[in-house]
Protein backbone atom coordinates (compact mmCIF):
# COMPACT_ATOMS: atom_id res chain seq x y z
CA UNK A 1 0.00 0.00 0.00
CA UNK A 2 1.81 3.16 -1.20
CA UNK A 3 1.99 5.93 1.76
CA UNK A 4 0.21 9.40 -0.09
CA UNK A 5 1.16 12.59 1.73
CA UNK A 6 -1.40 15.22 0.62
CA UNK A 7 1.10 18.46 0.94
CA UNK A 8 -0.31 22.06 0.92
CA UNK A 9 2.63 24.35 0.42
CA UNK A 10 1.15 27.48 2.17
CA UNK A 11 3.27 30.19 0.01
CA UNK A 12 2.93 33.68 2.32
CA UNK A 13 2.53 36.99 0.22
CA UNK A 14 4.19 40.31 1.33
CA UNK A 15 4.31 41.34 5.19
CA UNK A 16 4.37 44.63 5.87
CA UNK A 17 6.94 45.81 8.39
CA UNK A 18 3.85 47.40 10.18
CA UNK A 19 1.87 44.58 10.07
CA UNK A 20 0.94 42.92 13.13
CA UNK A 21 1.66 39.04 14.25
CA UNK A 22 -2.26 38.67 14.27
CA UNK A 23 -2.81 39.95 11.46
CA UNK A 24 -0.31 37.65 9.87
CA UNK A 25 -1.21 34.29 11.94
CA UNK A 26 -5.35 34.96 10.81
CA UNK A 27 -3.65 35.12 6.80
CA UNK A 28 -1.76 31.33 7.68
CA UNK A 29 -5.41 30.59 9.70
CA UNK A 30 -7.07 31.66 6.44
CA UNK A 31 -4.78 28.89 4.14
CA UNK A 32 -4.81 26.26 6.97
CA UNK A 33 -8.49 26.12 6.59
CA UNK A 34 -8.30 26.19 2.97
CA UNK A 35 -5.76 23.46 3.10
CA UNK A 36 -8.36 21.31 5.38
CA UNK A 37 -11.33 21.53 2.74
CA UNK A 38 -8.95 19.90 0.42
CA UNK A 39 -8.17 16.88 3.02
CA UNK A 40 -4.40 17.71 3.13
CA UNK A 41 -2.12 15.63 6.01
CA UNK A 42 0.77 18.30 6.06
CA UNK A 43 0.67 22.21 5.73
CA UNK A 44 4.22 23.89 5.01
CA UNK A 45 4.52 27.61 5.73
CA UNK A 46 7.64 29.90 4.82
CA UNK A 47 10.47 30.74 6.74
CA UNK A 48 10.06 33.59 9.20
CA UNK A 49 6.29 33.41 8.46
CA UNK A 50 5.14 35.43 11.47
CA UNK A 51 6.69 39.06 10.26
CA UNK A 52 8.15 40.46 7.52
CA UNK A 53 11.63 39.75 6.32
CA UNK A 54 13.52 42.26 9.37
CA UNK A 55 16.88 41.49 8.50
CA UNK A 56 17.00 43.90 5.53
CA UNK A 57 16.79 46.48 8.40
CA UNK A 58 19.77 47.45 10.17
CA UNK A 59 18.97 47.61 13.92
CA UNK A 60 21.26 49.12 16.46
CA UNK A 61 18.75 48.99 19.67
CA UNK A 62 18.32 45.25 20.97
CA UNK A 63 14.94 45.66 21.96
CA UNK A 64 13.82 46.74 18.23
CA UNK A 65 15.51 43.50 16.81
CA UNK A 66 13.87 41.59 19.79
CA UNK A 67 10.49 42.88 18.97
CA UNK A 68 10.68 40.18 15.50
CA UNK A 69 11.40 37.57 18.14
CA UNK A 70 9.79 34.74 19.37
CA UNK A 71 10.08 33.72 23.20
CA UNK A 72 7.59 31.27 23.33
CA UNK A 73 6.45 28.98 20.93
CA UNK A 74 3.09 28.57 20.68
CA UNK A 75 3.19 32.17 22.32
CA UNK A 76 -0.08 34.21 22.44
CA UNK A 77 0.05 35.18 18.73
CA UNK A 78 0.58 32.05 17.17
CA UNK A 79 -2.03 29.71 19.91
CA UNK A 80 -4.84 29.81 17.34
CA UNK A 81 -2.66 28.15 14.83
CA UNK A 82 -1.82 25.94 16.91
CA UNK A 83 -5.60 25.08 18.06
CA UNK A 84 -7.41 25.62 14.68
CA UNK A 85 -4.77 22.79 13.16
CA UNK A 86 -5.37 20.23 15.81
CA UNK A 87 -8.65 20.36 15.31
CA UNK A 88 -8.22 19.83 11.56
CA UNK A 89 -6.09 17.03 12.54
CA UNK A 90 -3.28 18.69 10.10
CA UNK A 91 0.25 18.69 10.73
CA UNK A 92 2.32 21.87 10.00
CA UNK A 93 5.90 23.21 9.62
CA UNK A 94 6.26 26.87 10.33
CA UNK A 95 9.11 29.18 10.21
CA UNK A 96 9.89 31.94 12.93
CA UNK A 97 12.66 33.94 14.83
CA UNK A 98 13.44 32.18 18.05
CA UNK A 99 14.94 33.72 20.88
CA UNK A 100 15.56 31.15 24.15
CA UNK A 101 15.22 31.37 27.35
CA UNK A 102 19.26 31.88 27.68
CA UNK A 103 19.29 34.43 25.09
CA UNK A 104 20.06 32.61 21.89
CA UNK A 105 18.77 34.05 18.60
CA UNK A 106 18.05 31.51 15.88
CA UNK A 107 15.67 31.40 12.41
CA UNK A 108 13.80 28.01 13.61
CA UNK A 109 11.53 26.07 11.69
CA UNK A 110 9.57 23.91 13.49
CA UNK A 111 7.24 20.61 12.77
CA UNK A 112 3.80 20.47 14.39
CA UNK A 113 2.00 16.86 14.85
CA UNK A 114 -1.29 16.33 13.70
CA UNK A 115 -2.92 16.48 17.29
CA UNK A 116 -0.95 19.74 17.97
CA UNK A 117 2.22 18.67 19.42
CA UNK A 118 5.57 20.01 18.52
CA UNK A 119 7.58 17.19 16.31
CA UNK A 120 11.20 18.44 16.08
CA UNK A 121 12.76 21.61 15.76
CA UNK A 122 15.46 22.87 13.25
CA UNK A 123 17.55 26.08 13.32
CA UNK A 124 18.84 27.12 10.20
CA UNK A 125 22.43 26.47 9.55
CA UNK A 126 23.71 28.30 6.37
CA UNK A 127 23.37 32.25 7.25
CA UNK A 128 23.40 34.43 3.98
CA UNK A 129 24.84 38.34 4.43
CA UNK A 130 26.89 40.26 6.46
CA UNK A 131 26.98 41.25 10.40
CA UNK A 132 27.45 44.77 9.80
CA UNK A 133 26.04 47.50 8.11
CA UNK A 134 27.44 47.11 4.15
CA UNK A 135 26.69 50.42 1.98
CA UNK A 136 28.00 49.01 -1.12
CA UNK A 137 25.20 46.95 -1.03
CA UNK A 138 22.07 48.32 -2.38
CA UNK A 139 20.11 46.71 0.30
CA UNK A 140 21.13 45.11 3.24
CA UNK A 141 21.10 41.43 4.58
CA UNK A 142 21.87 41.05 8.00
CA UNK A 143 20.78 37.45 9.24
CA UNK A 144 24.85 36.67 10.56
CA UNK A 145 23.62 40.12 12.81
CA UNK A 146 20.52 38.81 14.07
CA UNK A 147 20.85 35.02 14.34
CA UNK A 148 23.45 32.65 15.29
CA UNK A 149 24.20 29.12 13.19
CA UNK A 150 21.68 26.64 14.29
CA UNK A 151 23.04 24.26 16.86
CA UNK A 152 21.22 21.10 16.00
CA UNK A 153 22.40 20.08 12.92
CA UNK A 154 20.19 18.30 10.26
CA UNK A 155 17.56 15.76 11.52
CA UNK A 156 14.65 14.25 10.36
CA UNK A 157 11.95 12.39 11.98
CA UNK A 158 9.47 9.64 11.56
CA UNK A 159 5.73 11.35 11.12
CA UNK A 160 2.77 10.82 8.97
CA UNK A 161 4.12 8.06 7.91
CA UNK A 162 7.49 8.84 6.61
CA UNK A 163 11.07 10.75 7.40
CA UNK A 164 10.47 14.31 7.31
CA UNK A 165 13.19 16.67 6.95
CA UNK A 166 13.49 20.71 7.88
CA UNK A 167 15.94 23.31 6.04
CA UNK A 168 15.56 27.14 5.44
CA UNK A 169 16.18 29.11 2.72
CA UNK A 170 19.85 29.55 2.44
CA UNK A 171 20.23 26.12 3.44
CA UNK A 172 19.42 25.00 0.04
CA UNK A 173 22.22 25.84 -2.05
CA UNK A 174 24.59 24.15 0.19
CA UNK A 175 24.83 19.99 -0.92
CA UNK A 176 25.99 19.46 2.57
CA UNK A 177 22.19 19.95 3.96
CA UNK A 178 20.56 17.54 1.28
CA UNK A 179 23.25 15.16 1.57
CA UNK A 180 23.12 15.12 5.79
CA UNK A 181 19.40 14.59 5.40
CA UNK A 182 19.91 12.16 2.36
CA UNK A 183 22.00 10.22 4.55
CA UNK A 184 19.11 9.67 7.52
CA UNK A 185 16.80 8.29 4.87
CA UNK A 186 14.76 11.52 4.37
CA UNK A 187 11.60 11.01 2.23
CA UNK A 188 10.41 14.80 2.44
CA UNK A 189 11.81 18.25 2.69
CA UNK A 190 10.08 20.83 3.98
CA UNK A 191 11.52 24.35 3.41
CA UNK A 192 10.82 28.02 3.54
CA UNK A 193 12.78 30.84 1.67
CA UNK A 194 12.65 34.77 1.56
CA UNK A 195 14.75 35.56 -0.99
CA UNK A 196 15.20 38.92 -2.48
CA UNK A 197 14.29 39.40 -6.52
CA UNK A 198 17.37 40.79 -7.30
CA UNK A 199 21.43 40.53 -5.93
CA UNK A 200 22.13 43.58 -3.58
CA UNK A 201 25.75 43.37 -5.02
CA UNK A 202 25.11 42.37 -8.18
CA UNK A 203 22.83 44.93 -10.41
CA UNK A 204 22.02 42.66 -13.32
CA UNK A 205 21.54 39.56 -11.41
CA UNK A 206 17.92 39.90 -11.54
CA UNK A 207 14.70 37.38 -10.59
CA UNK A 208 15.04 35.22 -14.07
CA UNK A 209 18.84 34.35 -12.58
CA UNK A 210 17.30 33.80 -8.98
CA UNK A 211 14.70 31.85 -10.19
CA UNK A 212 16.85 29.45 -12.27
CA UNK A 213 19.67 29.37 -8.56
CA UNK A 214 16.20 28.65 -6.72
CA UNK A 215 14.86 26.09 -9.36
CA UNK A 216 18.67 24.39 -9.59
CA UNK A 217 19.11 23.84 -5.97
CA UNK A 218 16.03 22.76 -5.45
CA UNK A 219 15.86 19.85 -8.00
CA UNK A 220 19.19 18.86 -7.92
CA UNK A 221 18.26 18.49 -3.91
CA UNK A 222 15.80 16.72 -4.42
CA UNK A 223 16.83 14.02 -6.97
CA UNK A 224 20.63 13.84 -5.47
CA UNK A 225 18.82 12.52 -2.94
CA UNK A 226 15.53 10.57 -3.75
CA UNK A 227 13.34 12.74 -1.77
CA UNK A 228 10.48 14.88 -2.32
CA UNK A 229 10.88 18.97 -1.65
CA UNK A 230 8.55 21.49 -0.56
CA UNK A 231 10.15 25.17 -1.25
CA UNK A 232 7.65 27.76 0.51
CA UNK A 233 8.17 31.52 -0.18
CA UNK A 234 7.30 34.50 1.24
CA UNK A 235 7.61 36.89 -1.94
CA UNK A 236 6.09 40.03 -3.30
CA UNK A 237 6.89 43.39 -2.12
CA UNK A 238 7.67 44.37 1.24
CA UNK A 239 8.18 48.36 2.31
CA UNK A 240 9.54 48.67 -1.48
CA UNK A 241 11.54 45.44 -1.61
CA UNK A 242 10.44 42.92 -3.71
CA UNK A 243 11.19 38.59 -2.40
CA UNK A 244 10.56 36.36 -5.40
CA UNK A 245 8.29 33.79 -5.84
CA UNK A 246 8.90 30.29 -6.57
CA UNK A 247 7.10 28.09 -4.10
CA UNK A 248 7.08 24.75 -5.48
CA UNK A 249 6.85 20.58 -5.15
CA UNK A 250 9.41 18.62 -6.05
CA UNK A 251 9.36 15.15 -6.72
CA UNK A 252 11.84 12.20 -5.70
CA UNK A 253 13.37 12.50 -9.98
CA UNK A 254 14.01 16.12 -9.08
CA UNK A 255 11.10 16.86 -11.30
CA UNK A 256 8.49 20.11 -10.37
CA UNK A 257 5.75 19.02 -10.21
CA UNK A 258 3.55 21.78 -8.98
CA UNK A 259 4.31 25.67 -8.67
CA UNK A 260 2.56 29.00 -7.38
CA UNK A 261 1.43 31.27 -10.21
CA UNK A 262 0.95 34.39 -8.43
CA UNK A 263 3.24 36.60 -5.30
CA UNK A 264 0.19 36.71 -2.73
CA UNK A 265 -0.63 33.62 -0.50
CA UNK A 266 -1.07 30.78 -2.22
CA UNK A 267 -1.94 26.85 -1.84
CA UNK A 268 0.18 24.84 -3.92
CA UNK A 269 -1.22 21.12 -3.19
CA UNK A 270 0.10 17.57 -4.24
CA UNK A 271 -0.15 14.37 -3.18
CA UNK A 272 3.26 12.65 -2.67
CA UNK A 273 3.62 8.94 -3.01
CA UNK A 274 6.50 8.71 -0.53
CA UNK A 275 7.13 5.16 -2.31
CA UNK A 276 8.47 7.34 -5.14
CA UNK A 277 11.59 7.67 -3.00
CA UNK A 278 12.19 3.99 -3.05
CA UNK A 279 13.27 3.32 -6.83
CA UNK A 280 16.38 6.14 -6.19
CA UNK A 281 17.45 5.05 -3.17
CA UNK A 282 17.54 1.44 -4.30
CA UNK A 283 19.37 2.20 -7.56
CA UNK A 284 21.09 5.60 -8.79
CA UNK A 285 21.49 6.78 -5.06
CA UNK A 286 21.49 3.79 -2.97
CA UNK A 287 24.33 4.54 -0.59
CA UNK A 288 25.51 2.28 1.04
CA UNK A 289 26.37 0.41 -2.47
CA UNK A 290 27.97 3.68 -4.05
CA UNK A 291 29.13 6.06 -2.03
CA UNK A 292 33.64 6.19 -1.63
CA UNK A 293 33.66 8.17 2.10
CA UNK A 294 37.84 7.32 2.01
CA UNK A 295 37.55 10.13 -0.71
CA UNK A 296 35.37 12.87 0.49
CA UNK A 297 37.62 13.75 3.51
CA UNK A 298 37.84 17.75 2.72
CA UNK A 299 34.20 17.90 2.89
CA UNK A 300 34.37 17.68 6.84
CA UNK A 301 38.04 18.67 7.22
CA UNK A 302 38.25 21.81 5.97
CA UNK A 303 35.96 24.85 5.45
CA UNK A 304 37.52 27.19 2.67
CA UNK A 305 38.72 25.83 -0.74
CA UNK A 306 42.26 25.78 -0.92
CA UNK A 307 43.72 25.66 -4.62
CA UNK A 308 46.97 24.39 -5.51
CA UNK A 309 49.75 26.97 -5.37
CA UNK A 310 50.65 26.52 -9.18
N1 LIG B 1 17.70 34.46 1.49
C1 LIG B 1 18.45 34.25 0.32
C2 LIG B 1 18.51 32.80 -0.13
O1 LIG B 1 19.47 32.09 0.13
C3 LIG B 1 20.54 34.61 -0.90
C4 LIG B 1 19.80 34.87 0.38
C5 LIG B 1 19.94 34.86 -2.15
C6 LIG B 1 21.79 34.10 -0.86
C7 LIG B 1 20.63 34.59 -3.33
C8 LIG B 1 22.50 33.81 -2.03
C9 LIG B 1 21.92 34.07 -3.26
O2 LIG B 1 17.59 32.42 -0.83
C10 LIG B 1 17.73 33.83 2.69
N2 LIG B 1 16.85 34.25 3.62
O3 LIG B 1 18.54 32.95 2.94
Amino acid sequence: MSRILRVAAAQSGPIQRAESRQAVVARLIEMLDRAAEKKCDLVVFTELALTTFFPRWYMTDQAEVDAWFERDMPSLATRPLFERAQKHGIAFKLGYAELTPDGHRFNTAILVGRDGKLLGKYRKVHLPGHGEFDPARSFQHLEKRYFEPGDIGFPVWRAMGGVIGMCICNDRRWPETWRMLGLQGVELVALGFNTPSVNSQKADEGPAQRAFQHRLSMQAGAYQNATWAVAVAKCGVEDGHPLMGGTMIVDPNGEIVAEAQTEDDELVMWDCDLDATRFGKETVFDFARHRRIEHYGRITSQTAATPPDK
